[in-house]
């Protein structure tokens, strides 16, 4: 080993060493493998806790709870070209899926690689989608393969997004990101209340007789590949793929905001229009950019943590590198090496508990988890309540990261504030009045695991 081989490698050893301490020590849980190139993995958010995984040759595979062999549940491979980065590439349930069943796919289109926005539905059985499709959006990407985008999710409002690559080539030759009038470059959001159509919202930024398209929401992107809404801010975050030199995270994503390519890639000018450079308030500048060092080439967009199993400290952004295999986090301030792995990251995901996955392209599907076992204590463990009743709280002792709930398990306790907690917190109760019989009534609340005893005497 060659001298400066031997620094790298103390320096990239002290980096791991200071990055892991000051967010978290994770690792990779294994859920599934045997898959063929799967680009995507998501939940229908209807109770079941099933997993969606989105094979890039044109299936989509369910897998039940504690299972480790999906099932089939969509095969629509005769409908899909897929190579590089064209295939199956999204899917998005409804918001109301539980009751009607729809559910929404991203892919490009065998023959002339045009972008497809279909909708389908859920058959009879639950594991298994009815197979008639109804294409919702087409988009014609005739030129190149690359940069066809691919992602699809509902926001806070229930409007469904979608993410749209540039056309292709190197530095957007046609300079679609920057045009409003095509649909390439963009996040585009739309209406899809009623099934089997779309609208677009009279809030979108070019609707109606303003100049530009109405599907648009936000312009000026490269390969928005994925994107993700944090649960708690209903903020949307985009990881978009950069040319040569820089990858960019773009937040929040606002009506009509224009975030720079081809003028910029990440935060730099690209010489592509170099007199635009000179007015930097025209654009919308990331949140966060990283250049190609140790590997790194395509980043793959994620999720801002906010599960309660305590993998991360709430409100970290996950996101990671394609080609290095770095799993990567934003705590608002600084950018922190969590993993370095193996796999070609495709993607990540969530499951309903908010808990978060990474797709190895190669085949995988992987749960992040904290190395460190969380632990639970609650003070004080009872207590002995006068019969006018009130209220009390119970503190926690837990690690930061920590994720808990309070639930009472009667019901004349009342949790009133504190949960879900992370970390060291307290949670609040209140205690209805007791007139009955007999003398004492007993009852527990579970608070971060533990058992917490009331007594109340009439
Ligand atoms: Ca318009």
């Amino acid at each position: 080993m060659r001298i400066a081989q031997i620094m790298r490698s103390v320096a990239a050893a002290l980096f791991f060493c200071l990055a892991s301490s000051l967010v978290a020590a994770i690792q990779l849980l294994p859920v599934v493998s045997g898959l063929s190139s799967p680009v995507f993995v998501t939940n229908a958010g209807d109770g079941s806790n099933r997993l969606f995984i989105v094979e890039q040759g044109g299936t989509i595979r369910v897998l039940q709870p504690g299972s480790t062999t999906p099932s089939l549940f969509l095969d629509i491979h005769t409908k899909v070209v897929a190579s590089g980065e064209q295939g199956l590439l999204g899917l998005a349930f409804h918001p109301e899926y539980s009751t009607n069943g729809r559910f929404f796919v991203y892919y490009t289109r065998t023959g002339d690689g045009t972008i497809v926005i279909a909708e389908y539905q859920v058959s009879t059985d639950p594991n298994v989608a009815n197979p008639t499709e109804k294409v919702l959006l087409t988009i014609p990407h005739p030129t190149n393969t690359n940069h066809n985008g691919g992602m699809l999710a509902f926001g806070p409002d229930n409007y469904l997004y979608i993410g749209v690559g540039d056309g292709g080539s190197a530095n957007d030759p046609p300079n679609n990101a920057q045009n409003v009038n095509v649909l390439l470059g963009k996040i585009l959001r739309i209406d899809v209340s009623a099934p089997g159509t779309y609208s677009s919202p009279p809030t979108n930024p070019f609707f109606g007789a303003t100049p530009g398209a109405d599907e648009i929401f936000a312009y000026g992107f490269r390969n928005p590949w994925r994107f993700s809404f944090d649960h708690v801010t209903g903020v949307q975050w985009v990881g978009d793929v950069g040319q040569g030199a820089r990858e960019e995270v773009d937040m929040p994503i606002v009506n009509g905001g224009n975030y720079g390519w081809r003028v910029l890639e990440g935060s730099a000018c690209t010489n592509n229009d170099p007199a635009l450079c000179s007015s930097p308030q025209n654009y919308i500048f990331p949140i966060l950019d990283y250049t190609h060092l140790n590997g790194r080439c395509s980043i793959t967009g994620g999720y801002v943590y906010r599960g309660s199993q305590g993998a991360l400290p709430g409100g970290t952004y996950v996101y990671g590198d394609y080609c290095s295999g770095e799993i990567l986090a934003w705590d608002g301030t600084t950018q922190t090496l969590l993993l370095d792995t193996a796999s070609n990251i495709s993607s990540f995901g969530e499951d309903e508990q908010g808990e978060l996955y990474v797709v190895d392209l190669g085949g995988s599907i992987s749960r992040i988890v904290s190395t460190v076992p969380c632990t639970y204590a609650i003070s004080p463990a009872s207590v002995t309540l006068p019969s006018g009743g009130g209220g009390g709280s119970v503190a926690v002792t837990a690690a930061t990261g920590c994720g808990w709930t309070a639930t009472s398990n009667v019901p004349w306790i009342t949790i009133t504030g504190g949960t879900p907690g992370s970390g060291a917190g307290t949670a609040t109760y209140a205690v209805a009045p007791y007139t009955g019989h007999p003398k004492y009534r007993n009852g527990t609340a579970t608070i971060a695991g533990q058992t917490f005893s009331a007594k109340q005497s009439k």
